[in-house]
């Protein structure tokens, strides 16, 4: 039900009083009524609830639903990631997000069932927000390919990750040809890691032959051009088996303007970018002795020129979802950043850093308070659109009546400076130690349930679910 004046129903368990609701396609004054987790009501006045949450001064938006984050993944000999599902998805929470989509991992030589269902035992009991899984198929057997995916995307695991690097993960251009034509075939969303490998360890050797070990070989071992010539092999095997595919943490503009030009010819290339393609460069990487290793990532941050395109194509609409790709890693760990062979490579350098608490920050800031894109664009891109292209729509991703009460309450005049010690990640650092924001969320609810309130956690982790997924709008 929805409407204007005051409405009372019999069983209204929460009301949020007095804010402004933001969605996809609207901004307006409004209180919001939920029941059973659900949102029931939406009116000028809604009286009578069990409960209220004064909203008044803050937006009331959907909460953000971050589609690419590693959580708990294995991550090679020695190597530990930082958060397990508690301490993520309570990160998340605090970042004003209500739903994460962390990746089973096949490892090679493994069932993709026996991942998916290792990994469903570690998530188990332990969010504080809602996850749902995507898959990494890195061993594209007859039988994964023949049996256990089609049989997974049926039970809901409709989206797949697929790597064009890395030693343990690459797929050689048949191997993604017959994945991707299966995808088309089940209708499920590969996503795609643009980087070519064989130039990587092409560039990566002649520069250890130089001695540029540093951290920032690690920028320089993987220039844009190799994330552009893989985006362009990627769109033309797509285009070969004519399947829709999101192109993941693209970084700069080389790569933009190929998926751009894929755009416009009319084929379904969906991309996402990721806040350190908007905030940080290479040069982050030059850090003094060891510290460029925080800001390792893959592809790697780029420069000043870079973010001016990445923002071009989220203005244009070239990029649909604006995710964090957190995978975090300890800076001061042997597990981690510092592990021993780091200081002999940068190729040893765990490749990821933590985000998902400070992404919706991070674009509420660089973007609708510096007046780049406005509130619609923002719930879009944090939101709205990770729902509908992955499935969970109408059931996750707005606020209307009978979506999941996932809500954010943010205060957008807050201003903060973002620090290590006021994060609930389990990385001992953030690449944006210092860096300023306004906007801030102060209240996160998950299916009506307040799990964050002003930065702190409330409730039993467990409250967060594993959800099945439809295939998304975008894969038909
Ligand atoms: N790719 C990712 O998507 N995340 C972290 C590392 C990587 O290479
Ligand atoms: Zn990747
Ligand atoms: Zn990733």
């Amino acid at each position: 039900m929805s409407g204007r004046g005051t409405e009372t129903m019999s069983k209204i368990d929460l009301a949020i009083r007095g804010g402004t609701v933001v969605t996809a396609s609207d901004t307006f004054r409004a209180d919001v009524g939920i029941a059973d987790g659900r949102i029931c009501l939406i009116a000028d006045e809604v009286k009578g609830a069990a409960r209220e949450i004064d909203a008044r001064g803050l937006l009331v938006m959907p909460g953000g639903i971050d589609s690419h984050v590693h959580i708990a993944q294995p991550s090679g000999p020695g190597i530990v990631m930082a958060d397990d599902f508690a301490s993520a998805t309570a990160a998340a929470a605090a970042g004003g997000n209500t739903l994460v989509m962390p990746f089973a991992l096949q490892q090679r030589g493994q069932s993709l069932r026996g991942a998916v269902e290792a990994y469903r035992t570690k998530a188990e009991g332990e969010c504080h927000v809602d996850a749902s899984f995507h898959l990494i198929v890195s061993d594209p057997t007859p039988a994964v390919l023949g049996q256990e995916l089609p049989a997974l995307v049926k039970d809901g695991y409709t989206s797949f990750k697929v790597f064009m690097t890395y030693d343990d993960l690459v797929l050689d251009d048949r191997q993604l040809l017959e994945v991707f034509d299966l995808a088309r075939r089940e209708r499920a969303l590969v996503m795609v890691h643009c980087e070519g490998y064989d130039a990587i360890r092409f560039m990566t050797e002649r520069l250890e032959r130089s001695g540029r070990t540093e951290p920032y070989g690690h920028a320089l071992s993987r220039p844009e051009i190799v994330e552009r010539e893989a985006a362009h092999r990627a769109i033309s095997h797509a285009e070969l088996v004519d399947l829709p595919m999101m192109i993941v943490h693209v970084s700069g503009r080389e790569a933009m303007e190929q998926i751009r030009w894929a755009q416009r010819r009319g084929l379904k290339v969906l991309a996402e970018t990721c806040p350190q393609y908007i905030t940080l460069t290479a040069d982050d990487l030059k850090g003094l002795d060891m510290e460029g290793a925080k800001y390792v990532c893959s592809p790697p941050p780029r420069d000043a020129e870079s973010q001016k395109a990445i923002w071009e194509g989220i203005v244009q609409g070239v990029f649909q979802t604006f995710s964090s790709d957190h995978c975090p890693f300890r800076y001061e760990a042997a597990d981690g950043k510092l592990n021993p062979k780091a200081r002999s490579s940068f190729r040893w350098v765990p490749n990821g850093i933590p985000g998902v608490e400070t992404r919706l920050p991070v674009l509420f800031s660089e973007g609708v308070s510096k007046g780049r894109i406005s509130l619609q664009r923002f719930v879009e891109l944090s939101a709205t659109n990770h729902a509908k292209i992955y499935g969970l729509y109408p059931r996750k991703g707005s606020i209307g009546i009978g979506f999941d009460a996932d809500i954010a309450l943010w205060d957008p005049n807050r201003k903060e400076t973002i620090r290590q010690e006021i994060l609930h990640h389990g990385a001992d650092y953030t690449p944006w130690e210092g860096f300023e924001v306004t906007g801030w969320p102060v209240m996160t609810l998950v299916r009506g349930e307040v799990v964050m309130e002003e930065g702190r956690i409330v409730g039993a982790k467990g409250h967060g679910g594993i959800l099945q997924r439809e295939v998304g709008s975008y894969a038909n």
